[in-house]
Parts: structure tokens; C-alpha cells; sequence
């Protein structure tokens, strides 16, 4: 050997023995290099190819972890929410004893997976520290007790083309909407069909629609309390964008997204959400038109404003407030069909950086007859009806992944002296949520 192919084996063994994965490559391509020069014989370069992966297996953990063939990308995160809650809520009648003011401190979990499959399938699961559709909090409670972990999404979906979106089981809510007629925490279950249209450069059409399983009931029974209870729920999306940036970039945006909501007679029971009412699901035949603005200026850090909004009307309110929530005609209430909220935000950045902010304020009012308690927010007046009011939220970026968040909500009756146990029985509430959020 000379002196120069000395050094040079030298150098390869010194490379193989590092061992780090993106090295174990470069040895692999040195060695081809090696015996195409006449350096090291094949014996020899296969000799080294032998122990580099033997050191390769040994010192790093490639090929430890074992995932199907099948998935092109598996993706797990999550996030760990710390909150301290504060509310009153004043009841309808004598409005001036308030009952339910309380203190909590809360923790929410949440873990999520979601596979890619080849030929366009994915499938994926969450986890998350409450049973609730609406909620994922646990209340630190019971002299440090452990806690339960509940299944909050389970699904498959396919992707046949750029177009077509299908997926099946409890999934991630896939319409466009605010929190004035579906919480955010709610995971629907059923079958969703996503459709899009591209128009020019950016813009979008799409029809989104969902048949969600709201209860099983068992056939054998007669009549109505006998049928499985479905939500039907259909919209049309479009997203206009607009305002060119300096580079000529489309940054600015407007969605409006009219939509109609209906479920099949049936009976609901079981449910443990806020608010939830228990009850047949007659008379609730919505028309729903969300939409928001937006106006990004990307200059600097980029700021932006949103005005948003959303107005949902039922078709049905008076039999629903009369039969259902048993508000008599005579009584004398409106049985108020509308619900609507305008809000307006303002943000430095996206929310994903150290340093960035925002701001939301918006007013919404909820009519006696309006939309579906089982769905709506439970912050807001607590998820009753007959309310009206204000949500303020903040929202910093302590790091690139930890967010301090403070919400507040202030909310007042609509029509006075209307009171129903279930679905309106205050006069007043309020709620403060302060949250420390680490994403990972
Ligand atoms: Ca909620
Ligand atoms: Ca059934």
C-alpha cells in the first residue's frame, strides 16, 4: 500500500466509524470511489461496507422504529393547555343570587396522529383529557386522582385526485364556520365529501357537505325514537383573494360560505356536553352564511386585519320554541329565529413566531329559536340560548410554540323574563379563561 492509500483507508474507516446516517451515505459513496480510483480492491470496500453497517445499526437509532410500508408520512402532535377559569353565571329567575360562581384550574391534553397512506389514503386518531364533544378539560380535582384519555378522532380519508376529498369516522370538522353555530372542540362523526373548483390564479369554489350520526337509537322501537338520529349539513365555500404585495403575491382574502343544516326526526339522548338537551331534533332546519375579510400587509413582520362574521336563520324556530322547549304562544316571547355575530381582529404575524399577537373582539346574539344548543359554543353564555353579548380574545407568542392566551366572554339575555331549564335560564353571564398552550 502507498502512503497516499493508506491515508486514504484510513480516512474511510475514520468516516464509517462516525457513523452518523447522512456520513454512513457519504462512506458508501467515498468507498464506490475509492475502487473506482484502484485505491481498495472490491474485497476490501466490501469488507468496510460490512462494518459500516454493523456501526451504522449499532450507534443510531435508523431502522429501530418499524413503520408500515404503506405510510408516506405519519405526523404526531399535540398540545398541553394549563387553565385558570373564572365564571358567574346568574340565574334567570332572581337574577341578583348568583349560584354558579366558581374557580377552576384546568389541564386539557391533546395528541393527535394522522397518516398518510399511498394512493391517496390517510388515516388518523386524537386523543384528549374529556368525554365532552365540547370540551377537552379536565378540572384538577380529587386529591391528585389520575385522569381518563377519551378517543376524539378516528378516521379514514381519501384523496383520489386534487379535487375530491372523502372522509369517513370521527374526524376534525371540516366545514367553514364560527363559533356562533359549532364549538371548536367538536370532532363530527359520519361521512364528509369535500369538492374543489380552482378559478385563476388562486381563487377557490368549493361545496362541502356532511351527514353527521348524531345518536343510535334502536330500530326495534317504533316511531321517530326508533331511527338513528343524522345532522345534514351542506355548504358552498368561495375564497376570493386580492391586494398584491410588492413581489406580486396574492395576500389579502374573502370567504363567504352560504350553507343549510338540517337533521332527520329523531330523538337525542346521552349527551354530555354543555348545555346538551336531551330531546327530539325536530325543528331545526338552518340556513347558515359565515364569512370573513381579511387585509395582510406582509411588509415587515406582516400585520393583518379580519372582519368576520356569521348569521344563521331556522326555518322552524316557532315549532321549535313552542313544541320542543315548551315556551307557550301565550307566554308572550318572540320565538326569535336569528342568530348573528360581527367581530373584528387584529394581528402581528401568524401566530407561530416569538413575539407575535393577536386581537379579537366580536358581539353576537343568539335568538330563543335560532340554532342547535348541542353544537354551539359552550363558552359563550354557557351554551344557552335567548343570550347575547361580547368575546374578547389575546392571544401572545411566549416562543415559537408556547402561547399565553386570555378570553373573555360577557353575555346578557335577549328577552327578559324568558326561562327555560335547559336551553335559557340565565340573565347574565361571565367567563375568563387564562391559558398558558404549549404545541409540540
Ligand atoms: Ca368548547
Ligand atoms: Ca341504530
Amino acid at each position: 500500500m502507498s502512503y497516499l492509500k493508506l491515508n486514504l483507508a484510513a480516512l474511510a474507516g475514520l468516516l464509517l466509524l462516525t457513523a452518523a446516517p447522512a456520513r454512513a451515505q457519504d462512506g458508501g459513496a467515498l468507498l464506490d470511489l475509492l475502487v473506482k480510483k484502484g485505491i481498495v480492491n472490491n474485497q476490501e470496500a466490501e469488507d468496510l461496507r460490512v462494518q459500516m453497517m454493523k456501526d451504522f445499526t449499532a450507534n443510531t437509532s435508523a431502522g429501530k422504529l418499524n413503520l408500515s410500508s404503506a405510510i408516506s408520512d405519519f405526523k404526531l402532535s399535540g398540545d398541553m393547555r394549563i387553565r385558570e377559569q373564572y365564571e358567574t353565571q346568574a340565574p334567570e329567575v332572581n337574577p341578583t343570587n348568583v349560584t354558579n360562581e366558581r374557580f377552576r384550574n384546568r389541564i386539557r391534553f391533546r395528541l393527535n396522529g394522522d397518516v398518510g397512506l399511498q394512493k391517496g389514503w390517510s388515516a388518523g386518531f386524537a386523543l384528549e383529557t374529556a368525554a365532552a364533544t365540547d370540551s377537552g378539560n379536565q378540572t384538577l380535582q380529587d386529591g391528585m386522582d389520575d385522569y381518563g384519555v377519551f378517543l376524539a378522532r378516528a378516521y379514514v380519508g381519501w384523496k383520489p385526485n386534487l379535487n375530491w376529498n372523502f372522509v369517513l369516522g370521527k374526524q376534525k370538522n371540516p366545514l367553514y364556520t364560527t363559533d356562533l353555530v359549532w364549538d371548536a372542540d367538536i370532532n363530527p362523526q359520519g361521512f364528509t365529501e369535500n369538492y374543489t373548483k380552482f378559478i385563476g390564479a388562486k381563487d377557490t369554489f368549493e361545496v362541502r357537505a356532511g351527514q353527521f350520526i348524531m345518536d343510535d337509537r334502536a330500530e326495534t322501537t317504533a316511531g321517530p325514537s326508533g331511527r338513528d338520529a343524522w345532522l345534514f349539513t351542506q355548504q358552498a365555500v368561495y375564497t376570493h383573494w386580492f391586494g398584491k404585495d410588492e413581489i406580486g403575491n396574492l395576500t389579502s382574502s374573502f370567504i363567504i360560505a352560504p350553507g343549510f343544516m338540517k337533521y332527520n326526526g329523531s330523538v337525542l339522548d346521552g349527551l354530555t356536553g354543555e348545555g346538551a338537551l336531551n330531546t327530539t331534533t325536530r325543528y331545526l332546519t338552518n340556513f347558515v352564511l359565515p364569512g370573513e375579510i381579511n387585509f395582510v400587509n406582509k411588509q415587515g413582520k406582516g400585520t393583518s386585519w379580519k372582519l368576520y362574521g356569521d348569521f344563521s336563520h331556522n326555518f322552524e324556530a316557532a315549532n321549535r320554541v313552542q313544541q320542543v322547549y315548551g315556551i307557550a304562544p301565550t307566554a308572550g316571547f318572540s320565538t326569535d329565529a336569528n342568530a348573528w355575530l360581527l367581530g373584528a381582529g387584529y394581528a402581528l404575524g401568524t401566530g407561530k413566531v416569538q413575539g407575535e399577537y393577536s386581537l379579537k373582539v366580536d358581539y353576537r346574539r343568539i335568538g330563543i329559536g335560532s340554532i342547535d344548543p348541542n353544537v354551539n359554543d359552550s363558552d359563550f353564555g354557557f351554551s344557552f340560548l335567548n343570550q347575547a353579548g361580547w368575546k374578547g380574545a389575546f392571544s401572545y407568542n411566549v416562543t415559537d410554540f408556547t402561547n399565553f392566551n386570555l378570553t373573555y366572554f360577557n353575555t346578557k339575555h335577549v328577552q327578559n323574563g324568558l326561562n327555560q331549564a335547559t336551553i335559557a335560564a340565565r340573565n347574565h353571564t361571565q367567563l375568563l379563561q387564562v391559558d398558558l398552550v404549549v404545541k409540540f
